[in-house]
């Protein structure tokens, strides 16, 4: 049946059972590309019929669905005519894991980072009506996404606009690790509640809310009601905000949830509709360990192991050390939001549960809880990726950096990730951090040095950014050599070979060192004499030795994995101008002032570093 689906115009003739046949088409189709590709496998599984009953009750030709994260949307892709195409999924120059909008047309607004939803599609309601147009706008928002203050901000707003609009609340019990926080107990209270369903569904406290209708009398039955019910029935919050809300409804039964979208659409004022799914819905393996099947890599589909053997890589170095430090330094404590597993920080909270905090999808909360712990005594380390850092960026500045807190704060993912694209590339931390004074901003060019650069941070009691990349180190490049860590200070992990004229400097930071010394290997096969100074510090930046190594050098290479503006390469210029340096033949390597689309990280770095 999935062969003659091109549209959700096609969607929409089929009857109920047909529908049902065809989710199950979908979720084989979507296992054997994830299987294949990688990529967010739990999440779409959920979503194959609540995506099938939107394509079937809304038309995306004029109606608006905005994916919260957006990770979830491979159901969608296949409905708006890229099923062939979804085999390219996360590929250089395939479809994407998120929604594009340079895409497909029924993409309509680029998502990625979480909890955004609300405020995109209330940004779209508030100007269809200020254009007087008519049509639908949808958030499906699922409940880790809603643990984000920016959804918390959006549905304030929503709820206070009367703003024709509905949020669906995709409500699995899980982020990415199952759920947390007081919300998530509220939703909990919500979920047991007795199911929607057709039958029961309680149609005076919609009526009213259809213009023209029944509305004085009703009206006041609600009134009553409502002030028992405060009491009793938690679902009151999201009314009492302004919500109408609709559920819980069984997200697996479609003939329900097109029931309940169908109903929400009658509504003229904002609809909160709550959605019961289960992660990895269809797939034993994934629905037994859906945190593991969040995001995958290609994998088998029999055992669900991956077809890559694991390696080591930054993230579970950094996690290590952490709880070898963390062993006798009592007073450290670690904050994750919602990325316990991919941060690396599973082994310190089962070894220091008391000290582990997870805190929601909340990046800019976890950022101020770490100040307001460090004002007092502790020593928070904060690993967030690059790409969500952007998020706590007036946090680190207002909260921890004026203040000159000791706050560690960890950026895992910098520079290029590859597969998940432009949203999730990190490489602009090292510009934004670098203009925030007080900060000291490190990158480790190896294991070790991450080791030691997280010891050093923790003794600093300073505010202080330590950036390092997905994955492992150079297998190409081993540094025998560490020498030992002082604040501001380069390591020379290549000199020259004295009697030559020809001398070539290369100046590079954490990845980029081992880069720097494959090029030194080239450069000195061409006949020139090669330094390779590892900077370690991007701020406080070692300027003596960068002056003396222009001063002995015909050319000087700068190398780092990030972006052009105000990175290494810029600090360099900074130095050459204020120093007066002349005649000065300088080349840089890094990545242009672009948003860098998905591909493998080796294709992308070919194409662009
Ligand atoms: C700002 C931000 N922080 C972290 C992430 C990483 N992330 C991607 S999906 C996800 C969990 C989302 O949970 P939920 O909204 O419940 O959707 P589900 O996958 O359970 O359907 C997280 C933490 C992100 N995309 N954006």
């Amino acid at each position: 049946m999935l062969e003659e689906i091109n549209s959700p115009e096609d969607v929409k003739k089929l009857n109920d059972q047909e529908k049902k046949q065809l989710a199950e088409e979908i979720r084989k189709y979507i296992l054997e590309i994830v299987s294949e590709n990688g990529g967010h496998l739990a999440s779409n599984l959920g979503v194959v019929e609540l995506t099938i009953a939107l394509h079937t009750v809304f038309d995306v030709s004029k109606d608006k669905i905005i994916w919260d994260v957006g990770h979830q949307t491979y159901v969608h892709k296949i409905l708006t005519g890229r099923r062939e195409a979804l085999k390219t999924l996360r590929k250089l120059n395939g479809i994407a894991g998120f929604p594009k909008t340079r895409e497909s047309e029924t993409d309509c607004f680029n998502t990625g980072h979480s909890s955004t939803s609300i405020s995109a599609a209330l940004g779209m309601a508030r100007a269809r009506d200020l254009k007087g147009e008519d049509h639908s706008v949808i958030a499906v928002i699922g409940d880790g996404a809603l643990t984000g203050g920016m959804a918390l901000e959006a549905l304030n707003d929503t709820g206070f606009s009367k703003c024709k609009m509905t949020v669906i609340l995709n409500d699995n019990e899980m982020s990415i690790s199952p759920n947390i926080g007081g919300l998530n107990k509220f939703l909990s209270k919500l979920r047991t509640k007795k199911l929607y369903t057709k039958s029961n569904i309680s149609a005076k406290k919609i009526i009213w809310k259809i213009p023209g209708i029944g509305k004085p009398t009703v009206k006041i039955i609600q009134r009553v009601k409502r002030s028992i019910k405060q009491l009793i029935i938690p679902k009151m919050f999201f009314e009492d905000i302004g919500f109408t809300y609709l559920g819980p409804v069984d997200g697996h039964n479609i003939t329900e949830l097109e029931n309940i979208l169908r109903l929400s659409k009658q509504v003229e004022t904002p609809v909160l509709i709550h959605v019961l799914t289960k992660k990895g819905k269809g797939y034993e393996i994934a629905e037994s360990s859906p945190d593991k099947f969040h995001a995958t890599g290609p994998f088998n589909i029999s055992t669900g192991e991956p077809k890559k053997e694991k390696t080591s890589d930054y993230s579970k170095i950094f996690g290590d050390k952490l709880v070898e430090l963390a062993e006798v330094n009592k007073n450290i404590v670690a904050i994750t939001a919602s990325m316990k597993d991919g941060t690396g920080l599973s082994k310190f909270q089962k070894m220091f549960p008391e000290r582990f905090f997870d805190i929601g999808i909340a990046e800019q909360h976890a950022v101020t809880l770490a100040a307001g712990m460090a004002k007092e005594g502790i020593t928070p380390v904060v690993p967030i990726y690059s790409s969500f850092y952007q998020r706590a960026y007036d946090q680190v500045i207002h909260d921890i950096a004026i203040q000159n807190l000791p706050v560690v704060l960890c950026v895992d993912r910098a520079g290029l990730v590859g597969a998940d694209g432009e949203t999730h590339q990190g490489l602009l931390d090292m510009a934004f951090f670098r203009l925030v004074p007080n900060l000291t901003i490190m990158a480790p060019k190896d294991f070790k040095e991450l080791e030691d650069m997280l010891e050093f941070a923790i003794n600093l009691k300073k505010p202080v950014v330590i950036r390092y990349p997905r994955g492992g180190e150079s297998n190409e490049v081993k540094f025998e050599k560490h020498e030992k860590m002082q604040l501001g200070k380069v390591e020379f992990v290549k000199n020259f070979n004295e009697k030559s004229v020809d001398k070539v400097s290369i100046i590079a930071i954490g990845k980029a060192v081992a880069k720097g010394m494959k090029l030194a290997e080239n450069l000195e096969k061409e006949g020139k004499d090669v330094q390779v100074i590892n900077t370690r510090f991007l701020k406080p930046i070692d300027r003596n030795a960068i002056v003396e190594a222009i001063k002995q050098s015909q050319k000087i290479i700068t190398m780092e994995d990030g972006t052009i503006i105000n990175g290494l390469a810029t600090a360099v210029k900074e130095i050459i101008a204020e120093e007066k340096l002349t005649n000065i033949d300088l080349e840089t390597h890094a990545y242009p002032d672009k948003f860098i689309e998905h591909g493998s990280v080796e294709e992308l770095e070919k194409m662009y570093w």
